[in-house]
């Protein structure tokens, strides 16, 4: 038996969670265009004959401007801590290795785990400067493999947990078979609905958006939940943006979340959606112990 844990590193929006839920075969880790999606580690367990993986997705790496950017990178230094393998990932797109790359390169260098070098989007890009890219990267360290892939497409990623499985230890069962994720319905649901956020709305207010569900209830006997839910803004005037004229931008966050919310649960659901202010709060030390237990 095999078993271990692999993390997924590289700079926001270069497609971690992408190839997450790809590898899974489902959706677990929210996605958007915008950068520093991912807030938290999302742990998704793969079990198969031969071996356990223990896939940890991360928020991207870049250089905090506030508390929440300085918890989301001690969340990924931990993720990195002790695991087995770590998936570097880099945009085929890059001319080069750019110097936020290297700089993540310098950091894994010391790192003892085995390291894959997976070069995403390859389907935007001519085959020559991927070769390119495999050529430099090579040069930089000397990773146990290299994988070309396009995790939006499905292309590569057989072959790339392949490697993944021939790269793992020998090792115990970490979780039991019927665990999935370490998150919660509760959590995958605020996820979901800050995801509609980021997709519907822009520049600074989905970044400053919190969603707590303050109540998720199953009506006896019936395949039925009422999800009441907060979203937090920043700012007085972002309140407004996201509620939008009569109410018609929040009623669109719902009705995209709605079903998404009802696939997981398996269940009809009745959602309703509040907007709140709490001022500045990803630079509040507090507030944010307070949002992120
Ligand atoms: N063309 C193409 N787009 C991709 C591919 N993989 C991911 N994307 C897109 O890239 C964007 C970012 O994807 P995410 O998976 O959210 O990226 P991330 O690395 O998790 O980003 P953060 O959570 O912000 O660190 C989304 O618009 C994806 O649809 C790919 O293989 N090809
Ligand atoms: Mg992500």
């Amino acid at each position: 038996m095999k078993s271990g844990f692999i993390t997924i590193l590289g700079r926001p929006n270069v497609g971690k969670s992408t190839l997450l839920n790809c590898i899974i075969g489902q959706k677990l880790a929210i996605i958007s265009k915008k950068p520093q999606t991912t807030r938290t580690s999302i742990k998704a367990i793969v079990n198969r004959k031969d071996a356990q993986m223990i896939f940890i997705d991360t928020p991207g790496i870049h250089t905090p401007k506030n508390k929440l950017g300085e918890k989301m990178i001690e969340t990924i230094d931990d993720a990195r801590e002790g695991c087995d393998i770590i998936l570097f990932l880099v945009d085929a797109c890059d001319e080069g290795i750019k110097a936020y790359n290297k700089k993540i390169l310098n950091d894994i260098k010391a790192q003892k785990c085995k390291k894959i070098l997976v070069i995403n989007k390859v389907d935007l890009v001519k085959k020559e400067s991927i070769l390119e890219l495999i050529k430099l990267y090579q040069e930089e360290l000397p990773f146990d493999a290299i994988i070309p892939i396009s995790a939006s497409k499905d292309d590569g990623v057989k072959e790339l947990v392949k490697e993944i499985v021939k790269l793992l230890p020998e090792g115990p069962l970490y979780y039991s078979e019927d665990e999935f994720t370490d998150q919660t319905e509760r959590q995958i649901a605020e996820e979901i609905i800050r995801e509609k956020c980021l997709r519907l709305l822009d520049k600074e207010v989905p970044h400053g958006i919190f969603v707590e569900i303050i109540q998720m209830k199953k009506r006896p006997r019936k395949k039925l939940y009422d999800i009441e839910a907060i979203i937090y803004c920043e700012k007085k005037s972002h309140k407004g943006i996201i509620i939008g004229k009569d109410g018609a931008t929040l009623k669109r966050i719902g009705e995209r979340a709605r079903p998404e919310i009802e696939e997981m649960l398996d269940s009809k659901v009745n959602l309703q959606l509040w907007v709140k202010v709490k001022e500045g709060w990803r630079d509040d030390a507090n507030k944010l112990r307070e949002f992120y237990k």
